[in-house]
């Protein structure tokens, strides 16, 4: 039986013959929407914070790293440049002087390919004049429908003095950018001797204002749990009750070590190996709360599979930041497959910029369906086909099934 649903074919025949599995994988995994569950992206109601084109796409802080390496300037000096001034020097080295074979450089590339530019151009003239001729509501709905996203989950900030006067103009919020709300600034600034009961009065406030889909921390390589001090106190006494209350995720991204050189600004976080006994602690400690949780560490991923078999209120999620490269998807991907099956969130994009989506998503696609395809191929070779109708299932479940089940 052949039926159409979400613009594929699924149907009920065995799928035999490994060249036909794996096209029906990559027509499945290319073709289901999916829930981008961590960004930075806004739409034009957040303003200024609503990033897009080209001059934006290369100062991206991954290429600000990356073009420090291999133009001759000092910091400074690029500081002082003006965005349009940034991007030019930023294609002229990473893109015209070097092949752009980085993530983030080629990523770029996949951009402009997808909107039919000149991926070879000597300067930005024709890219700058195409973003230029966009208007953006438009242009958000091509670069969605580009990259099959459905919908996005922001990074709110209610200590952003920025955001915040956005929020308090009670804005018309597209539905499409879901909210949650980062508590890095209140958990890793040193609120100490903060009194416990205005934090949470300030909490519910800021949770009834921006409904958020999870509340969310990024937390240092060297993040303990238990431990006597005050992130501990504040998650134990403000947080965990208040996502207990609320019915709310706690979303822990562990392993970042902040402004590892200071001259590069955004570009200048580093990561290490953190201790995820300390996330189990945390899952064994609050099991009525569920967390989400990724690490910057490619060493610390088994280990989180590990700990996600035990504790079924941990859903890992993505391959983030230093991690969204194809060698370590795959890898991660891989393992997450042998160890918890479909069970787990495969990518976000963390997108800053608008449409990184299309270049964040088309490279993890290829990755997860390589993946998948694998899985299906050693499961045939052990004795049972899979069909399309349950390939469809199994990616739906991993692209927003699992999460939306998750955030409720
Ligand atoms: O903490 C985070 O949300 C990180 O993703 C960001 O701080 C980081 O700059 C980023 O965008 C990585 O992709
Ligand atoms: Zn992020």
């Amino acid at each position: 039986m052949v039926t159409s649903t979400e613009n594929h074919i699924t149907s009920t025949e065995l799928l035999r013959d490994a060249e036909e599995l794996r096209a029906q994988v990559q027509l499945i995994v290319n073709s289901t929407y999916v829930t981008d569950v961590h960004t930075h992206i806004f739409p034009p109601a957040f303003q200024h914070l609503c990033l897009s084109g080209i001059d934006e796409l290369l100062t991206y802080h991954y290429l600000v790293a990356e073009t420090s390496r291999s133009a001759n300037i000092a910091y400074e000096r690029f500081w002082r440049m003006s965005k349009t001034e940034q991007a030019d020097l930023v294609w002229q080295t990473l893109f015209v002087e070097n092949s752009p074979v980085s993530e983030a450089a080629r990523g770029v590339i996949s951009v402009l390919d997808a909107f039919g530019l000149d991926t070879r151009a000597p300067d930005l003239t024709e890219a700058r004049a195409f973003f230029n001729s966009r208007t953006l509501r438009e242009h958000i709905d091509q670069v969605f429908d580009l990259a099959l996203v459905s919908d996005v989950v922001m990074t709110n900030d209610p200590l952003d003095k920025a955001e915040v006067q956005i929020w308090k103009d009670d804005i018309d919020l597209d539905r499409r950018f879901r909210s949650s709300l980062r508590l890095d600034s209140l958990l890793n600034d040193g609120q100490r001797g903060a009194d416990v009961l205005s934090l949470r009065r300030f909490l519910d406030e800021w949770i009834q204002r921006m409904d958020p889909v999870y509340l969310a921390v990024s937390l240092p390589a060297e993040f303990q749990f238990p431990s006597d001090d005050t992130r501990d106190r504040l998650l134990r006494e403000v947080v965990l009750p208040a996502a207990k209350d609320h019915g709310l995720p706690l979303t822990l991204m562990i392993g970042v070590r902040r402004q590892v050189n200071l001259k590069l600004r955004d570009a200048g976080d580093g990561m290490g190996r953190a201790d995820v006994s300390a996330l189990e602690r945390l899952c064994a400690e609050f099991h009525d709360v569920k967390f989400l949780a990724t690490f910057l560490s490619r060493e610390n991923q088994h280990e989180l599979c590990v700990a996600a078999r035990k504790f079924k209120n941990l859903m890992p999620f993505g391959c983030w930041w230093f991690l969204n490269n194809p060698s370590i998807v795959s890898e991660i991907t891989r393992e997450r497959f042998e160890l918890l099956g479909p069970s787990f969130i495969p990518q976000h994009s963390d997108a800053r910029v608008l449409e990184q989506l299309i270049y964040k998503w088309r490279h993890a696609r290829k990755e997860i369906a390589d993946a998948l395809y694998d899985s299906y191929a050693r499961l045939l070779d052990s004795g049972r086909a899979v069909t399309s109708e349950e390939i469809s299932r199994d990616v739906r479940r991993m692209f927003s099934g699992n999460f939306n089940d998750w955030v409720g």
